[in-house]
């Protein structure tokens, strides 16, 4: 990264977070985002370890919102955890000298800094049944968690980020733009996703016809936004809450599965490795629905498995698109990266279309199991 080669800039922002810039190790490149700078730091003045972000001002053009949202949720997650009624550990952010929870640098990059959490791990695909299942019940206990919050006090920092149809939209004008000429090396996925615009529309239409409720739901609920205990394996803290806005159920539902109920990486090249696992399903539907089957509503419910296959073909064409706009917004490590990531969605969603009633009937058991 280039604060690497800045040290100035990285000088005047640990100092900005108290901390000694002589005492400091820093590893970059820290984690597996792909949006924000990460590193890690080690301050050994106290011989404690911290995340040091920088933070993504293209993809968070307010990010002054976006961190006044972040203090609101985990203020109420942290109250909820002191009470015992919410497993997780909380983000907890250094102030600065000023007193604010962000530095601004001389160049206007926006960094913020935290604790670690740890000794942690978090996995870049499912490892097995029981780890899936505890990240269903903490996301299902984070969003019950957050009920009474009410979302509108909480900013849309990026407008319309799980609006699907909005998001085709946006495919369909870079693909007219087609300024890297791109196109002609990806006509299968071009099609594939043509063939699917339809389906687009089915959440937010529900939202719009009142079927489906706004929450306050995290928006990014992949796996490796939970860091894992080293020690116990218990699913230690939900991260990453960066896109914590007003939002549907079904889409953190949804984005949960297409992460990590694949039997591969979301980067996998090789597609014969990459399926959509009915088993690793289940157990993350019966993590949820055991911290969330009494709240949901019916429609609700019922709109879970159409989350999963609409995130999936969303992610899919969200990097499809930025593929064809020439990468500008996931960071990728080489040209047909942002391809491949979608290559991997869209067989996802392919095998989601023939287990489609499958899914449905596990959700109605197990909803049936969890329900009081
Ligand atoms: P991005 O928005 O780029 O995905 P994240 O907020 O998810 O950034 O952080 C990137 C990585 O940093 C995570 O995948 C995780 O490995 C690590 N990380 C983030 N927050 C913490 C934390 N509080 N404790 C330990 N590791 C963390
Ligand atoms: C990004 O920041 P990260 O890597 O956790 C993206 C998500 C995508 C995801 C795909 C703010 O998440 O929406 O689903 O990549 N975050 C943003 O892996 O766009
Ligand atoms: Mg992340």
């Amino acid at each position: 990264m280039e604060t690497r080669e800045n040290w100035a800039l990285l000088e005047s922002t640990l100092r900005a977070f108290h901390f000694d810039p002589e005492a400091c190790e820093l590893i970059f490149d820290y984690g597996s985002g792909h949006i924000n700078d990460t590193m890690k730091v080690h301050n050994h003045r106290d011989g404690e370890f911290y995340i040091l972000q920088r933070i993504n001002t293209y993809v968070f053009k307010n990010p002054e919102a976006m961190m006044a949202n972040i203090l609101k949720v985990t203020d109420t997650l942290r109250a909820e955890h002191a009470a015992g009624r919410f497993a997780q550990a909380t983000m907890d952010f250094l102030r600065t000298t000023d007193g604010e929870a962000y530095f601004v640098d001389a160049e206007s990059g926006y960094w913020r800094c935290y604790h670690l959490i740890g000794p942690a791990l978090t996995y870049q695909k499912s490892e097995d049944l029981s780890s899936f299942k505890k990240s269903g019940e903490a996301f299902g206990a984070f969003m019950y968690s957050l009920r009474d919050f009410p979302s509108d006090e909480l900013i849309e920092t990026i407008p319309d980020f799980h609006n699907t149809p909005k998001r085709y939209q946006a495919f369909e004008e870079v693909l007219a733009r087609d300024v890297h000429q791109r196109a002609v090396t990806c006509r299968a996925e071009i099609d594939f996703l043509k063939a699917r615009q339809a389906l687009c529309h089915e959440l937010v239409d529900g939202l719009a016809a009142g079927r489906l409720p706004l929450r306050v739901t995290h928006n990014d609920t992949k796996l490796n936004n939970i860091l894992f205990s080293c020690e116990s394996g218990e699913a230690l803290a939900i991260i990453d809450l960066d896109t914590v806005m007003p939002g549907l159920a079904a889409y953190d539902f949804g984005d949960s599965i297409r992460f990590g109920a694949s039997t591969a990486l979301e980067d996998e090249r090789d597609l014969e490795k990459v399926h959509f696992s009915l088993p690793l399903f289940e157990a993350y539907a019966d993590g949820y629905l055991s911290s969330l089957a009494d709240e949901l509503s019916i429609d609700e419910l019922h709109s879970l498995a159409a989350g999963a296959k609409i995130i999936t073909l969303e992610t899919g064409m969200r990097f499809l698109t930025d593929y064809l706009d020439g990468d500008t917004y996931f960071k990728t490590d080489y040209p047909e990266h942002n391809l491949v990531r979608c290559r991997t969605q869209f067989k996802l969603v392919e095998e989601m279309e023939v287990k489609y009633s499958e899914m449905k009937a596990s959700l109605e058991w197990l909803q049936a199991l969890h329900r009081s």
